[in-house]
């Protein structure tokens, strides 16, 4: 109630999900993104409900945008409670397709993404005495699969950030992974067609949660006392047995 939540990558999927969910429990939400007018709709839609949300234009490969999200949700809202690293991408390809463009922006959005809103997040946080960063790894962060080299580097990467800010950031800053198995959202539709796409369709296609499911999870972790940080939380399909 009241908390000042920003969710990067909220246009779609998880993060739209959890904008949704979290502005129902009477959260402020701070909505970041490329697509502004997918963006905007959730904004109406909120507040058409009566929720408080604003969005802000956010590509999280510019660190300069990533520390004005912030910046703007602060001005708006005066602080700064949680910051959802949710923005992500999944190409997965061989690695002898050398698709080097494909890993430069995995390690950019997933990783360096991740980065740029600890960055800003953390000062504010800091000077609050008080804060939560939740990053969505996956389960792809505990195991790697054929195809999925990079991507799984990429939320290995994140989860071994995430434990470093739990244990750095201060007494009263909390760190949260979201490690999800398959959910139904856009994430593999960007993958190039090609064998690793069916395979990855085929796989989602035994098995898939909601993305609310995650947002939920997301909510239960906000939700605890100050004293209480939920470290990680592993979310998959009943059916999922990879
Ligand atoms: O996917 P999708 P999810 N700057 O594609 C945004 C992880 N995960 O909800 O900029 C800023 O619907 C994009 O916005 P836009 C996954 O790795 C998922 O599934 O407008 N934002 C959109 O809002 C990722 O970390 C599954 O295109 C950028 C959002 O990211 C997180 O869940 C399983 C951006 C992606 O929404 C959310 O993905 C798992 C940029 N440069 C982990 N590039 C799963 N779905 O099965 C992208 O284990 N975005």
């Amino acid at each position: 109630q009241g908390r000042v939540v920003a969710i990067t990558g909220a246009s779609s999927g998880i993060g739209e999900a959890t904008a949704r969910r979290l502005a129902r429990s009477g959260a402020f939400v701070v909505l970041g993104a490329r697509r502004m007018d997918r963006l905007s709709s959730i904004v109406a839609d909120i507040e058409r409900a009566g929720g408080r949300a604003i969005a802000l234009e956010l590509d999280v490969q510019q660190r300069g945008q990533v520390q004005a999200f912030v910046d703007g949700a602060v001005r708006e809202f005066g602080r700064l409670d949680v910051l959802v690293n949710n923005a992500g991408v999944m190409l997965v390809a061989p690695l002898a397709d050398l698709k080097v463009d494909q890993w430069d922006q995995m390690i950019d959005v997933n990783i360096r993404g991740v980065l740029y809103g600890i960055a800003a997040a953390l000062p504010v946080m800091q000077a609050q005495g008080s804060g939560h960063v939740i990053t969505v790894s996956s389960v792809a962060g505990h195991k790697v699969g054929p195809g999925f080299a990079v991507y799984c580097g990429t939320k290995f990467a994140v989860r071994a950030i995430a434990e470093g800010f739990r244990q750095e950031a201060g007494p009263h800053i909390r760190s949260t992974v979201i490690s999800p198995g398959a959910v139904a959202t856009e994430l593999p539709t960007h993958i190039s067609a090609g064998p690793a796409k069916d395979a990855v369709e085929a796989m989602y296609a035994t098995a898939e949660i909601s993305a609310d499911a995650v947002a939920k999870a997301i909510l239960y972790a906000i939700s605890q006392t100050p004293d209480v940080d939920v470290n990680e939380i592993i979310i998959r399909p009943t059916a999922q047995t990879f």
